[in-house]
């Protein structure tokens, strides 16, 4: 991973995060993160969903915290290294999106 992380500022923050809370990732209360529940038709979508974000987690070195049940996937986002919401949180949120939508939810 190039550079060091950091907090993401106020200004960054109203830059970045309306693209993402319009399609449905919100900040925690309590916790610098973000946070969404995808809902998909099966498990079998859910999970194929999962393992594509798994090898782009393990190639931008950036994990997911989530939670599946059958169709469900909880996930939320944060950076420990600077203990918030970072450049990689919303980079790895924007690849999640993209691959939900082509799973199919
Ligand atoms: N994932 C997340 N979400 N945040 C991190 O700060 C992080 C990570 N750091 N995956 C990586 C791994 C770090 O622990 C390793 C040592 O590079």
């Amino acid at each position: 991973m190039a550079g060091k992380a950091h907090r993401l500022s106020a200004e960054e923050r109203d830059q970045l995060l309306p693209n993402l809370r319009a399609v449905g990732w919100n900040e925690l209360e309590g916790r610098d993160a973000i946070f969404k529940q995808f809902h998909f038709k099966d498990f079998n979508r859910a999970f194929g969903f999962m393992t594509r974000v798994a090898l782009q987690a393990e190639k931008l070195d950036h994990h997911p915290e989530w939670f599946n049940v059958y169709n469900k996937v909880h996930i939320t986002l944060s950076t420990h290294e600077c203990a918030g919401l970072s450049e990689r949180d919303i980079n790895l949120a924007s690849f999640i999106e993209g691959k939900s939508l082509l799973v199919g939810r």
